[in-house]
């Protein structure tokens, strides 16, 4: 296994990447959505939140992200001794109405092939990406974390309606008419992912591009309104299922798996890392379960995150570990260090493992 480090777009220089090297990272994973254009939230290098009005505003829907730009990164990525594994997320600008089944779903559905076809040409394996149309929202922070570290969770579900304009806890049209986002069922989300991977798989295919689904992160049946799509271990499955692939894949976040309310997360990482189609892992401990959980250090929640990484390693999992987002600490550069933190007790373990030697019983 190798260890990464992921990055969002403002931190993507030349001393972040020499960070990543001083804490023991091969790899990068980057954001090149911007989370944080003109947040309501400011001064954190951390995760938004987001209230209801979302995160921030999405990107350019007219500027798709060129091959020679991500050659350009990876080339300076590779320059200061790191490999570039994975983007992460799609820009909603670029592909709201895939999530929304909207107007504009066909050419946005070229925009997403588009992209990928130019992730390949870049030489990036993996892309990481969230199918949901309220995305990463209802959480909030507290200092909730050992010594009162400044972390995310949930507290109760957020249901208020999504104003239209917004998608996958952005604005992408700050001018909308008012109104809110329809209401999807289950059944309709399920397809618009099946649409999606039929669409985009054999161009996934031919680029040599692992499309790798992060689950629906907090994991709750319903958020804001609208349908979730893989918020129970079990319905990881039902992605794979929807195609044989091996480009589709998950972004295997064990967090996320941790809070959901059924199945043992030993279990799930056992049966899942079986697969051969984890892209990639996000590494974060947790105390609870969805609508009710906090976010701790990898150290100090209800996982126990060497047993998880034997079972990844005794599966013959082979591919980029990140820390997911961690709590942060109370010092100048609280996101930094936060993830030394989780990086050393990352970068420890492995050389655990590597010392045990032949893999362990799974489970
Ligand atoms: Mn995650």
């Amino acid at each position: 296994m190798k260890l990464g480090l992921g990055l969002y777009r403002h931190m993507l220089n030349r001393e972040n990447y020499q960070f990543a090297r001083q804490c023991g990272c091969t790899h990068l994973v980057i954001h090149l959505v911007d989370y944080f254009n003109l947040c309501h939230e400011t001064g954190l290098d951390n995760q938004p939140v987001g209230g209801t009005s979302g995160w921030g505003y999405a990107g350019d829907p007219d500027r798709l992200w060129t091959a020679e730009e991500l050659m350009a990164l990876r080339q300076e990525i590779n320059a200061a001794g790191l490999e570039l594994e994975a983007i992460e997320n799609f820009d909603p600008a670029h592909w709201h109405d895939v999530l929304l089944d909207g107007p504009r779903k066909a050419q946005q559905m070229e925009n997403v092939k588009t992209i990928i076809r130019n992730v390949g040409r870049a030489g990036i394996p993996v892309f990481g990406y969230n199918f949901s149309i309220a995305g990463v929202a209802g959480r909030t922070e507290g200092p909730w974390a050992r010594g009162g570290a400044l972390s995310v969770g949930m507290l109760e579900g957020d249901q208020t309606p999504m104003p239209a304009g917004m998608a996958w806890n952005m604005v992408y049209d700050r001018h909308a008419a008012g109104g809110v986002v329809p209401t999807a069922t289950p059944d309709q989300l399920w397809r618009r992912l099946q649409e999606f991977l039929e669409a985009v798989l054999p161009v996934a295919e031919e680029a040599g591009v692992t499309l790798a689904l992060h689950p629906d992160d907090p994991p709750v049946p319903v958020l804001r309104g609208q349908p979730r799509l893989v918020y129970q271990p079990r319905l990881y499955q039902r992605l794979l299922d929807l195609a044989p692939s091996e480009r589709n894949g998950m972004e295997f976040c064990v967090g996320t798996l941790a809070e959901m309310t059924e199945g043992d997360i030993y279990e799930v990482v056992d049966r899942y890392s079986r697969t051969g189609r984890i892209g990639y892992v996000h590494l974060r401990n947790v105390r609870g379960k969805a609508p009710d959980y906090r976010e701790t250090f990898l150290d100090d929640g209800d996982v126990d995150m060497l047993r998880v990484l034997r079972i990844l390693k005794g599966n013959g999992f082979g591919g980029v570990l990140i820390p997911d987002h961690t709590p942060q600490m109370t010092c100048a550069a609280p996101w930094h260090a936060g993830m030394a933190y989780a990086l050393g007790y990352m970068r420890a373990a492995l050389q655990q493992l590597e010392q045990e030697g032949t893999p362990c019983d799974a489970t």
